[in-house]
């Protein structure tokens, strides 16, 4: 099973992602590629396709294509739920210790990470992220 594990513009911009993919190995996660990427718009609308129209679509593309992102595709038996764990819920305030977003997290946009909600939306994502046709 593959999941799409992504690291978020302001994390990239302040230089704390090696600190993100050290944890990833520390805790076992296979990375099997990794990428630097800059969104345009289109692209970063149809990574977040499932919420467009919601109040907060247009300040999250804004966020998201306000410069790189590194993606990492991961591997594992049971990785989607895995990372998903490992990360914590959507809004950093609601995260326990030792997950990504209650470290790295400043708010429910800026929540440091995105990782994949299913192995089907991990297909989609990895797909877009690296740009494979
Ligand atoms: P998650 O699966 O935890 O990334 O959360 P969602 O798919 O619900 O949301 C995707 C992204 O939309 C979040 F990472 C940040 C943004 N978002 C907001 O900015 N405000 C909200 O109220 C909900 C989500």
């Amino acid at each position: 099973m593959k999941t799409l594990l992504m690291i978020k513009p302001d994390i990239v911009e302040r230089g704390a992602y090696p600190e993100i993919i050290a944890l990833l190995l520390r805790n076992r996660f296979a990375i099997r590629r990794m990428a630097m990427v800059a969104f345009d718009r289109a692209t970063a609308e149809r990574f977040y396709d499932v919420h467009r129209g919601k109040d907060f679509f247009p300040s999250l593309i804004d966020y998201m294509t306000g410069g790189p992102v590194v993606a990492l595709e991961l591997e594992g038996a049971a990785v989607v739920e895995d990372i998903r764990a490992f990360i914590g819920p959507t809004d950093p305030a609601r995260a326990k210790p030792g997950t990504l977003r209650f470290m790295y997290g400043t708010s429910i946009q800026c929540n440091a990470v995105h990782a994949s909600d299913s192995p089907e939306a991990a297909k989609k994502e990895i797909a877009i992220a690296f740009g494979d046709l």
